[in-house]
């Protein structure tokens, strides 16, 4: 290698300097296009503002609060580009450390930032994570039926879409409702306005009923079609191993959220018993909540998402762990999670080499229409686009015509009345 260039090496430091960049404000919106979402927007003195997703569902006014009371304050004259300090100074720096409000006013803080980092300069947030790993990114849909069949016509109607990989959940026989199982199909919609709704809980309906449904589905559809299936932290670990065991025949592409994963050793007895592969932690919100699954290779797919798992700067390094224990990412997608957090998840999943899969369940017209992306839907596969930063934007005129409204996720009970997980 020749000597390097110092004309070309100053030149180069001094385009850096031009883009220093300062953060003068930050607003918090709260709006409800079909449901509700809080977005982050903080701005620049260079005119450059970026957006993050704040949304948790049915607590979305604690993380509003949390942004605008403690967390924007700390944030003016702050450089942007610092993602890593800034993640570091509002994690460490707060003493109290993690828990899902704390996480998500994080995340958003980060996603704003990267937003910025991309936008500043000019290009898409995937080429600042390492690049493109993959030509597109593998989603999966939600089909969702009161019964067996219900289920089975909309499997096809996802099929005609181009989807590659579908999820599928069905009413069980003796139950009046079931996680899953939506209103109103392409839009599923778990929260509902007013006080949470209470649901009815039987294990025992619910592992007769689930093998009959993927005993169904293989022989209609045939062994191609990677299958999934959502159990909403349901079941005991020897449970959780006993479905697992059944639906083996059915080589499912996972089996999410089998058991509630406070206890992760709890997943040890789940893995001694069954070969069909695990996914969980939509709901975790920082490594410490993965670091035993992961280490001991007791899950196959994460479901960290950027918005709940502490933005880009904390999955990042999560998903490199995950890589050495041969464990692949699998992000959480559900319409609660805003297009900036989809965004984000897709700028992640394209980059990453350990990717595994990602959930898409599609906005509604009004939401799209509040948050305009560059991301786009084809043969089973989204992608990011090309568009500086996160490539999404807010729409502030049309998101003050929907206000927020209250709205919860539902509660569980069993059949004699025990509280129960939902
Ligand atoms: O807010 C909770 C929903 O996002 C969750 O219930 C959806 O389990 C879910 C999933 O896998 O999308
Ligand atoms: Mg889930």
């Amino acid at each position: 290698m020749g000597a390097p260039d110092l004309k070309l090496w100053l030149h180069s430091w001094s385009c850096f300097e031009e883009i220093s960049v300062k953060i003068t404000d930050a607003e918090v919106f709260v709006t409800c296009p079909g449901r509700n979402f809080v977005t982050l927007k903080i701005s620049t003195d260079e005119g450059v503002y970026g957006l993050g997703d704040a949304t948790l569902n049915g607590r979305e006014l604690a993380v509003a609060s949390y942004l605008s009371d403690h967390l924007i304050p700390c944030l003016i004259g702050r450089d942007p580009f610092q993602t890593e300090d800034v993640w570091q100074y509002l994690y460490r720096g707060a003493y109290w450390r993690r828990g899902p409000v704390t996480m998500t006013a994080i995340a958003a803080v980060d996603m704003a930032l990267w937003d910025i980092k991309g936008k500043a300069l000019k290009t898409p947030v995937y080429n600042l994570l390492g690049g493109q790993s993959r030509t597109g990114v593998m989603v999966y849909g939600h089909a969702n039926g009161r019964d067996i069949e219900e289920t089975a016509e909309e499997v096809a109607k996802y099929q005609e879409l181009g989807y590659l990989a579908i999820r599928a959940q069905s009413g069980i026989p003796g139950l009046p409702s079931t996680y899953g199982v939506a209103k109103d199909k392409l839009y599923y919609e778990p929260a509902e306005k007013g006080l949470p709704p209470e649901n009815a809980w039987s294990t025992e309906k619910y592992l007769l009923h689930v093998p009959k449904l993927f005993e169904a589905l293989r022989l209609k559809f045939g062994d191609d079609l990677h299958l999934l299936h959502d159990v909403h932290h349901r079941l005991t670990p020897i449970e959780a191993a006993r479905l697992g065991k059944s639906l083996e025949p059915y080589h499912l592409f996972w089996l999410e959220d089998a058991v509630t994963a406070e206890l992760q050793e709890g997943f040890r007895i789940i893995r001694q018993h069954t070969t069909t592969p695990l996914a969980v932690g939509e709901v975790f919100n920082s490594i410490w909540d993965a670091h035993i699954l992961i280490q001991e290779q007791l899950i196959d797919y994460l479901r960290m998402t950027v918005v709940h798992g502490g933005g880009l700067t904390h999955l990042k390094k999560i998903a490199a762990l995950a890589e050495i224990y041969h464990v692949r990412t699998g992000c959480h997608g559900a319409t609660d999670l805003s297009p900036v957090a989809m965004a984000a998840a897709l700028h992640f999943d394209i980059s990453v080499n350990n990717f595994g899969i990602q959930e898409y369940m599609r906005h509604t017209k009004e939401t799209d229409e509040v948050f305009p992306h560059s991301y786009s839907f084809k043969g089973g596969y989204l992608h990011p686009g090309d568009a500086p930063g996160l490539g999404v934007d807010y729409d502030e005129k049309l998101a003050d015509k929907f206000p927020y409204e209250r709205a919860y996720l539902p509660v569980n009970r069993k059949l004699d009345g025990t509280m129960f997980n939902w």
